[in-house]
């Protein structure tokens, strides 16, 4: 509610300090009573407040959750997030996202949940989502480009979420063309961008963000064990997901801008800076056939350039790549 919202920023601005009780319910415009009543909620939240007499009420710590208040104590975008549909048990989040943006949903609406039971891949493949460990969440988009741009959306995606990663972790990832993000060379952020368009306009994009953050090696499934990774691994330490969806929502936001603005040229030097296929031997696999070569940058519309044994350069739109 709008009142939650209010008192949650009260709180960010207070910073740790005491804000009492009389001043909290001028603000708000409601009774100390009902203040008291949105205090209890943010307790069954896991939040952790301390309320003492004269001095009012202050936040000591935050559970390490993804619902809305978490996520907008300290949220310091313009609109990305300042809608949040959370719920703790979703199939996939871009399933409902889609259909909110199908309802009108505005952009910058965020979906977002503690456990998917059926997390999507590209082309198909599953995600793995397990519960209260990983950030699993679909932004709503509504660019005013053409659809054939959409990708370039994935790539400015990825760029956004490396820099969010430096800013909280201090880890710099690599970025492999398209949309893996790794860390040692292991997998542990994917991007799924899905379009809804007319041949010359784009409704929606929906941007599928997964990432393992807090993850041990043996809550990998077996099968991916050897390639994936999160963040609390490769640091040493757990980290608060929400915090690094507020840093990913405000790098996101900021390139989005700057995106609108002045086109994919910004990004795409930000983008090269990550990457680490460039000017390496790959195999990339599409649908139709592996095609081996060298990586040898991307193109201004987000297309990765290969350049074959015969210097025949190839213009891939998706594929798996292998280093
Ligand atoms: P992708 O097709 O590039 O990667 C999927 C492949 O990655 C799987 O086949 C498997 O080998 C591996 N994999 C599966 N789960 C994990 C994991 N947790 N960590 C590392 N590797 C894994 C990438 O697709 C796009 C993923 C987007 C996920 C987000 S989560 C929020 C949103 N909702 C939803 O259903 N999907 C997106």
């Amino acid at each position: 509610s709008d009142t939650r919202k209010k008192l949650l920023e009260l709180f960010a601005e207070a910073n740790g300090d005491f804000i009492s009780g009389q001043k909290i319910s001028e603000i708000l415009g409601c009774s100390r009573a009902a203040v008291w009543k949105h205090i209890e909620e943010l307790r069954k939240e896991g939040f952790e407040l301390e309320a003492v007499r004269r001095l009012g009420y202050r936040i000591v710590s935050t559970p390490d959750k993804v619902t809305a208040n978490e996520i907008q104590l300290g949220l310091k975008t313009e609109t990305f997030g300042h809608f949040v549909h959370f719920e703790e048990e979703v199939a996939s989040t871009q399933k409902i996202a889609l259909k909110l943006a199908y309802e009108g949903a505005k952009e910058g609406t965020l979906v977002i949940s503690e456990l998917q039971t059926a997390g999507r891949g590209r082309m198909g493949r599953k995600w793995f989502s397990p519960k209260g460990t990983g950030i699993w969440m679909s932004l709503i988009l509504r660019p005013p480009i053409p659809p054939q741009k959409a990708p370039q959306l994935t790539l400015l995606t990825a760029v956004a979420i490396c820099q969010a990663i430096q800013q909280v972790t201090g880890i710099v990832p690599d970025i492999k063309w398209p949309n893996d993000i790794l860390l040692n060379g292991k997998k542990c952020v994917g991007i799924l961008t899905e379009l809804q368009a007319d041949p010359d306009r784009v409704h929606s994009v929906i941007i599928g963000i997964g990432v393992n953050v807090n993850q041990t090696v043996e809550q990998f499934p077996e099968d991916i064990r050897t390639i994936a990774t999160s963040l609390a691994i490769e640091k040493g330490e757990r980290i608060k997901r929400a915090r690094l969806v507020q840093e990913i929502l405000l790098q996101l936001e900021k390139l989005y801008h700057q995106y609108l603005q002045h086109g994919f040229r910004p990004i795409k030097l930000l983008w090269e800076g990550y990457a680490v296929s460039i000017g390496k031997k790959i195999t990339a696999r599409t649908l139709n056939g592996s095609i081996k070569g060298t990586a040898l940058g991307i193109t201004d519309e987000g297309l990765l350039m290969l350049e074959d044994e015969d210097k025949h350069i190839h213009y891939i739109h998706s594929a798996d790549i292998q280093l």
